[in-house]
């Protein structure tokens, strides 16, 4: 009995043992939050952490110059000599990076439960694959084709996964999911906007392909708490917009790469 019980105690610390709880991403009370202050650039991706926090309704400091990347960039690195990036978002003495990161921080820390689906449904894990799919796979392929073409414009499709088979991906999954996080709107939408809206604004795929994106798109655009992050975060419209691709690759089945 006394081996079992080591035996489990053993297996709970990797989280494998039936016993215990396998795993606790969330804390079970919100932790007493520290001023949080949110280093942003106009029409980048600092936007997904202003709008986390209106979603949530927690208060945060934004700091930016309106109208001035340089200005807002000169602020990002004086806190993050190292990584100067947007978002860059102070939480009391830690600087933190990678909005994925800093959105499971937040939420974890000061609104567990919120914007994430029960642990136990089909969901969660979906939830968190587009989470990171957001960053680790979508905005990667998509930038890209956006840097390639720009430079040579296509006359094929990539043989990779490109950003049209990102696009194809989550047009799928919108198919048959009212949204990113399963059924309901979670952290998981805040973080596919960017890159979806990136790869349609600026022409690296055609956007008419997509109907289930653009409707998800247009839902997004209705919630109030994307409206207050559009009017403080982007007050300006559109500002340092890139260029949009001249042509993106034609469509129509790719060759497996292997
Ligand atoms: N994976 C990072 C990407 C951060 C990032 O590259 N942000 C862009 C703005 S959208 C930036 O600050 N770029 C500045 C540069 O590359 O010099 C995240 O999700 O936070």
């Amino acid at each position: 009995m006394k081996r079992l019980i080591a035996a489990c105690a053993a297996l709970a610390m990797l989280g494998a043992c039936a016993s215990t709880p396998t795993s606790a991403p969330v804390a079970s009370a919100a932790l007493a939050m520290p001023e949080i202050t949110i280093y942003h650039l106009e029409n980048r991706r600092s936007e997904r952490i202003v709008w986390l926090m209106e979603e949530l309704g927690l208060p945060y400091k934004l700091v930016f110059t309106r109208g001035d990347l340089a200005k807002s960039m000169a602020a990002i690195r004086a806190v993050n000599p190292g990584m100067p990036v947007a978002p860059t978002v102070t939480v009391g003495n830690e600087v933190l990076t990678e909005s994925g990161a800093i959105i499971e921080t937040i939420i974890n820390r000061y609104a567990p439960g919120k914007l994430t689906p029960p642990l136990a449904s089909a969901d969660y894990g979906q939830h968190l694959i587009w989470l990171h799919h957001a960053e680790g796979s979508l905005a990667g392929r998509v930038i890209a084709d956006y840097r390639v073409w720009m430079i040579a414009p296509p006359k094929e499709r990539s043989r990779l996964v490109d950003s049209e088979a990102e696009y194809q991906f989550a047009e799928d999954y919108l198919a048959k999911h009212p949204w990113f996080g399963g059924a309901e709107f979670t952290a998981a939408d805040i973080m596919m906007v960017f890159p979806l809206n990136f790869g349609m604004a600026l022409n690296i795929v055609d956007k008419t392909q997509f109907p289930n994106i653009n409707a998800w798109k247009a839902k997004i655009e209705q919630r109030p708490a994307y409206q207050r992050m559009l009017a403080k975060a982007r007050p300006d419209g559109m500002v340092g917009a890139l260029p949009a691709l001249p042509k993106h690759a034609p469509s129509g089945p790719r060759t497996p790469a292997n």
